[in-house]
């Protein structure tokens, strides 16, 4: 039993991102903020600390409900949930002893909201995970800076002794923190290669080697089930992590030996922008999530909720549509592995080994007629059956010298993106990917 058994098996969460930026949205002293991303606000337009953190007295959510945005990820079809317990601004999103930057001591709301969405997704059976910007934290108390967009006066890279304080007095006392009181699922933490187009990447200055070991070995003392990712450290991979995470929004040709998963949003921005409508299709979002798990990977989609605590209805509405579509076809994706033939011109695949020496293809069908013969390339085995994991309908099969053949039914016209369950004999051989 691997401790990435649940990730690798439940393939769909939500991502959320929710702060003080959540509530200028995207617009500052009335014009649209450079950054595409509604949550660099402060970095993008190099906001004096004092004056982006008054944005903490008027964050009161009053129309937050934990069990509501948990209503919403069971409606989606998602098994587990991330919020950023902290992000790039340094604010916490619980009462932390490590700084009073928190939402207890600095802003009207007082509420512990990671506490209540703890509460609130084990009473829906969601897995509860954090995202926690250890490398970024523009408090004031030495976490680093952006040079790229926010360099200036006040905003410089801090000593290491700085970081180091920052680091001990901080980010590790936070960590322990949020597994002691909330015991998540995992950890995303967040790094990338910050070249600053100078051609060395300044994240290894305090990203160092020791202090990612530091980290993890903080959390596998404190934990025996939560999950670390590979952007605690871009530079230095360490074997020691648990999952993999691509950079937002990408999705790639191939899987890996180990779990890995997207990240991706809705939009454009992750937190909440009042200007941002540059939505994605119901379509696109599912075949993001089918085209991973053909591939043996994770998706994770991302919501950011308004400075009042709720989802904006394009959001809901992508949601509920995804979750209809996993009512009917979900056992195509959880708890599947990937294709074994790769992606094919019509669709991808998932699969399962099925009983008694025989594999289960799930064929996701993106780009085919109805009424006419599709080829499963590279599928030698004796077909048994195959049929309409939504409908039942039965379809006809036979083996050929490419592949197994299908006689797709007229019937398939009414269903978006349908799913047609092939049962055949033995194991596929995977085919080797050129
Ligand atoms: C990072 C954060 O900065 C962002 O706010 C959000 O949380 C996202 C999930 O992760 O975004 C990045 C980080 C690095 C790159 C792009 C987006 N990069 O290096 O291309």
């Amino acid at each position: 039993m691997a401790r990435t058994d649940w990730f690798t098996n439940d393939r769909f969460g939500m991502f959320v991102h929710w702060g003080l930026y959540s509530l200028p949205a995207g617009i500052w002293k009335g014009r649209r903020i450079q950054h595409p991303y509604a949550e660099w606000l402060q970095a993008s337009e190099k906001i004096p600390r004092a004056e982006y953190q008054q944005l903490a007295q008027r964050f009161n959510p009053a129309k937050f409900d934990a069990d509501a945005w948990m209503r919403s990820v069971r409606a989606a079809g998602m098994k587990y949930f991330l919020i950023t317990a902290k992000h790039h601004d340094g604010f916490a999103l619980w009462p932390t002893q490590a700084s009073a930057y928190n939402i207890a001591d600095a802003t009207p709301f007082r509420r512990d909201v990671l506490g209540e969405l703890a509460a609130a997704a084990k009473r829906h059976g969601i897995k509860l995970g954090f995202y926690y910007s250890h490398w970024l934290d523009w408090e004031g108390t030495g976490g680093d800076i952006c040079t790229v967009h926010m360099e200036n006066e006040e905003y410089v890279h801090p000593s290491q002794q700085q970081f180091e304080d920052y680091w001990q007095g901080k980010c590790l006392v936070q960590i322990r923190e949020l597994i002691e009181n909330y015991d998540p699922c995992l950890f995303w933490f967040d790094s990338w290669h910050d070249y600053q187009g100078k051609g060395r990447d300044f994240t290894s200055a305090y990203l160092t080697p020791a202090r990612q070991d530091e980290l993890i070995s903080l959390i596998r003392g404190l934990s025996d089930t939560c999950l670390v990712n590979s952007r605690i450290n871009m530079t230095h991979p360490s074997d020691r992590v648990d999952y993999i995470s691509m950079m937002d929004n990408e999705y790639p040709e191939r899987g890996f030996a180990k779990p890995w998963e997207t990240s991706g949003t809705l939009n454009d921005s992750w937190g909440y922008h009042s200007l941002d409508f540059d939505w994605k299709t119901t379509r696109s979002l599912i075949q993001n999530l089918v085209g991973n798990a053909a591939l043996g990977g994770n998706y994770q989609l991302n919501v950011g909720p308004t400075g009042d605590g709720e989802f904006q209805p394009a959001a809901i509405r992508r949601l509920h549509e995804i979750g209809e579509w996993l009512q009917v076809n979900g056992e195509s994706i959880y708890g599947t592995q990937a294709s074994p033939v790769g992606k094919l011109p019509w669709g991808r695949i998932t699969s399962r080994r099925g009983n008694h020496d025989s594999t289960r293809l799930y064929l996701h069908l993106w780009d085919f007629t109805p009424g006419t013969a599709l080829l499963v390339a590279g599928v030698r085995n004796e077909p048994v059956q195959a049929t309409v994991l939504e409908t039942g309908q039965s379809i006809k099969v036979e083996s050929g010298q490419q592949g197994v053949w299908l006689e797709l039914p007229k019937a398939l016209a009414g269903l978006s993106l349908p799913v047609i369950v092939l049962d055949v004999k033995g194991v596929v051989t995977p085919k080797i990917q050129g």
